[in-house]
């Protein structure tokens, strides 16, 4: 094919004519030098004749076709398992831009030194364009990238986690001021080695650059590096929300419709959150997901936050996913589902660390290797996945695909923490509900750092996702209130607080009891008790009814202890220092009057 020349699918329609598309398509071919270039048009015969050849190739393996029908198992490169903070740069002109949290890299010297990697990594492999958008197609909302990859498993996922092909293409047209406005993603595996591996975003040229990788958060590039890193910058220029934030609907037996928006850092049960199933003292209530990691939110015309999931599938983490944890999640996984590094029972179905049932006694692990249950590894990989499409969630949201987007009443943030933060808290305002999100922190589990309760700060959960300066992004936040003129409630919630080691809390379908308290408080219509930093619930305010836990562990887990707060509170200086120049005066104010009133409510100055 000629640089000119339109691209046809495989019964001869030209697939576009874009002049910008097809120019930059012969660019990267011509540095990456594939011998062959394939153009997606996302139909099912592609998907058929792709996945034969990843299979062929043995990029997938088929699993039990009765029990997991179009289910595929893939084992990454194992030293390739996760997404890589080190090696994520933000190629921003200045290095202020990017911001003390980020990994800054000058744009020129990053199209040098990863060109060089790109130069002719495509020899003997299949130049993959994959055209594709997030949000809903034809939204105004939803933004067209174009990924150029030679995976083939990449070309799958996203086939599943994006609306892919065609429909990307006439969303994007030949012609018209928008042609031009499409992210420009490159990707190669190269030979999967860390010491070439970059993941470089160019939030200027709404371009990004991925090289030595294969693993999802690396490589599907609409969803942290689209959705969250350039998103935020695309955000903060257009007036919007890019938020690594989950969004369901929360339905009451007469029919009423609520939707939340909520910042967990991972590890938390995001997931789960979002696939809820209250439980039987909560008869006739419902729960649609609309999204599990990822919400674009903007203002509607009449004063509203609207928020679409960019997504159009799941890529959640496996091990701990199980019928007692997330039934919906379960029965999304049963078909059409790409699984990644988890094991593979001796009948061809898929195991991992926490799923119903006894453990196998033998299996085949995340590496290929024979496993037994008295092995002392992990059969699957801690951070194995599936990526699941969500039309297969039983409970999703009619409202997902909706061009306009679901109306958000509340925003919460959540995070893992032992001590200090209770169960539930309303913010007073808007500024109070910022606070709340930027000094979001979480504990590390032993799994990840060895160290446990070290709580890291992790502001709005977007630490490895804002793809510009930190203290802007909070400053950004705090500006969209002119803009918002009936603004969604703000809560911080807390399902981990433990005593003597044990949680207080019973969490997964119990959350309800706390949603429909925030339902209840967006609603203007339930109780709540003022303290130093917000609105608890009063005693009586929480429907515990057929909760089989003492009301006593209830208390405890909403407690608030002054003295625990002072040192939380104090500790944010440093952490806000951290963030430099750009960090706004007014929540470092906030932090300080906050102190004051600790004083003063424990008798001091003030
Ligand atoms: C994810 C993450 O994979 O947050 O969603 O790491
Ligand atoms: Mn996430």
């Amino acid at each position: 094919m000629t640089s000119s020349s339109s691209p046809v699918d495989a019964s001869g329609k030209v697939l576009t004519s874009n002049p910008h598309l097809i120019k930059w398509v012969a660019e990267m071919a011509a540095l990456t030098k594939p011998d062959r270039i394939v153009w997606c048009d996302g139909s099912a015969d592609e998907k058929k004749k792709l996945t034969e050849e990843a299979v062929e190739l043995k990029i997938l393996e088929p699993l039990n076709q009765d029990k997991l029908p179009g289910c595929y198992l893939h084992r990454s490169n194992p030293n390739d398992v996760a997404r890589v903070e080190n090696l994520t740069f933000i190629c921003t002109p200045t290095k202020d831009e990017a911001g003390p949290t980020n990994n800054w890299m000058d744009p020129k010297e990053a199209y040098a030194k990863v060109g060089k990697l790109f130069d002719g990594s495509m020899k003997g492999r299949t130049m993959y364009v994959v055209p594709y958008i997030m949000g809903p197609a034809g939204s105004k909302l939803s933004k067209v990238g174009v990924e150029l990859t030679d995976s083939i498993y990449v070309v799958l996922n996203q086939r599943i986690m994006t609306r892919m092909g065609r429909v990307a293409l006439d969303m994007l047209g030949d012609t018209g001021p928008h042609s031009n406005d499409f992210n420009r993603g490159l990707h190669s595996t190269l030979d999967c080695n860390p010491e070439r591996r970059f993941i470089c975003h160019f939030p200027q040229d709404n371009t990004i650059w991925s090289v030595g990788s294969g693993y999802g958060g690396n490589v599907l590039l609409g969803k942290k590096c689209l959705a969250l890193r350039i998103g935020s910058y695309l955000g903060k220029t257009e007036g919007w929300l890019a938020e690594h934030m989950l969004i369901l609907g929360v339905e009451s037996p007469e029919g009423e419709m609520t939707y939340v928006a909520a910042a967990f850092p991972s590890a938390c049960g995001k997931t789960n959150f979002a696939m809820m199933i209250p439980p039987k003292r909560f008869k006739g209530w419902k729960i649609w997901t609309v999204g599990d990691d990822i919400a674009w939110m903007h203002v509607g015309d009449d004063g509203r936050l609207y928020a679409v999931n960019p997504e159009n599938g799941y890529f959640g983490v496996a091990p701990g996913t199980s019928y007692e944890s997330n039934p919906n999640a379960m029965k999304t996984i049963m078909k059409d589902t790409i699984f990644t590094n988890v094991a593979r029972t001796p009948d061809g179905d898929v195991w991992w660390e926490g799923k119903d049932g006894p453990v196998p006694p033998e299996v085949i692990d995340w590496k290929g290797n024979p496993w037994t249950s008295k092995s002392p590894e992990k059969a699957a990989h801690p951070n194995s996945r599936f990526t699941a499409p969500a039309k297969n969630n039983p409970w999703l949201s009619k409202f997902a695909d909706d061009p306009d987007g679901v109306p958000i009443s509340a925003i919460i943030f959540g995070g893992r923490r032992a001590t200090t933060v209770p169960l539930v808290m309303q913010a007073f305002n808007w500024l109070n509900g910022v606070f709340f999100g930027a000094t979001l922190g979480s504990e590390t589990t032993a799994a990840a750092t060895g160290k446990v309760g070290v709580v890291r700060r992790d502001p709005f959960a977007m630490l490895p996702f804002c793809g510009y300066n930190m203290g802007e992004y909070f400053q950004h936040w705090l500006k969209m209130q002119s803009k918002i003129t009936h603004p969604p409630k703000i809560f911080l919630v807390n399902w981990f607080r433990k005593k003597d080691g044990k949680f207080l809390w019973p969490g997964f379908g119990e959350n309800m009891r706390v949603l429909k308290w925030i339902v209840d408080r967006a609603r203007l219509r339930v109780g709540g008790q003022e303290t130093v930093f917000g609105w608890v619930p009063k005693a009586g305010d929480l429907d515990l009814s057929g909760l089989n836990i003492p009301h006593e562990q209830v208390d405890d887990a909403t407690n608030i202890d002054l003295d625990e707060w002072q040192t939380e509170v104090e500790s944010y200086g440093e952490f806000f220092k951290s963030l430099g120049a750009e960090m706004p005066r007014a929540l470092e104010l906030h932090r300080e009057l906050l102190l004051a009133r600790i004083e003063a409510v424990k008798g001091g100055h003030g």
